[in-house]
């Protein structure tokens, strides 16, 4: 009998993967936790039965959310990323050897625990010794830090359950205050084209907008998640998303990479027109 993997994008739309083998099931005190390997996409991490990420295409969502940033700082030293338990945002950051700490901060760590053992090919640089590990709620957590952060990644799940606090004002009112005066915030936008997402999108865009004197959007294409559509939020103190950056001093740190390069990093701010009239 075959075993199937269905997450629902709408109330009429599914997505269904074939599954191989179930390696992974817990209900932890914040979310159900699946992981299971499958033929087309290898490895999958689900949260709640929502697809946080597969062995196939995680890298073009996280190299999207680590090197557009880190490519317009001209100095990332200390970085916050709240979410990303499974590690792959981690993995891209500690590639750069400007970065001297990271402090994730995952509120579970039931999480954490499975994707080192499952998911060895994202959790597989969180033992790295610049990176600290805080099983906190992050909405807590960047109450109490101020002027600190080159960089902040909100590497989060869809704004309901446990990461529905971070697409608040407050929270990006907080990140604001927790970023140095050059920092740069980061993060996991939804997708503009079904209903529900694009109004959650939206939403979070205006408070972002009003947090911080530069906010844009960007795009990358992520065949696993709802309508394959994915947005980042990029907001900043002081740089331009494109027009301020040192292209050529990042090229010459030589990193090996599958979906981002430098054409591609002005390119995914160009919006189409749907999407711009949403924001
Ligand atoms: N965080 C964003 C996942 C959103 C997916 N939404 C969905 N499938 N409905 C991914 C975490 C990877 N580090």
């Amino acid at each position: 009998m075959d075993l199937w993997f269905t997450e629902n994008h709408t109330e009429n739309v599914r997505f269904s993967i074939k599954v191989d083998k179930q390696l992974y099931t817990g209900q932890s005190e914040f979310q159900r936790i699946d992981i299971f390997d499958s033929e087309e996409f290898g490895r999958v991490l689900a949260l709640d039965g929502y697809v946080m990420l597969t062995e196939k295409d995680e890298f073009m969502y996280h190299e999207m959310i680590v090197h557009v940033p880190m490519c317009v700082h001209p100095n990332p030293r200390k970085i916050l990323v709240i979410g990303g338990g499974d590690g792959g945002t981690v993995r891209e950051l500690v590639k750069y050897s400007s970065v001297e700490s990271v402090d994730l901060v995952e509120i579970d760590e039931e999480v954490v625990t499975a994707c080192k053992e499952y998911l060895p090919q994202t959790a597989g640089m969180l033992e790295d010794p610049r990176v600290n590990t805080h099983f906190e709620d992050g909405l807590k957590f960047i109450r109490h830090h101020e002027n600190e952060y080159d960089l902040i990644i909100v590497d989060s799940t869809d704004p309901f359950g446990p990461g529905e606090g971070l697409f608040t004002r407050e929270f990006y009112g907080n990140c604001y205050k927790a970023l140095t005066d050059d920092g740069i915030m980061v993060n996991q936008h939804e997708s503009p084209f079904y209903a529900n997402d694009a109004y959650a999108m939206q939403r979070a865009h205006k408070q972002i907008v009003n947090s911080f004197p530069i906010a844009r959007v960007y795009q990358a294409h992520i065949p696993t998640y709802p309508s394959g559509h994915w947005l980042f939020g990029f907001a900043s103190k002081k740089y331009h998303p494109y027009n301020d950056v040192d292209f050529e001093k990042w090229k010459k740190l030589g990193l090996k990479l599958k979906y981002y390069n430098t054409n591609l990093h002005s390119a995914s701010f160009a919006l189409p027109t749907y999407v711009e009239e949403l924001l």
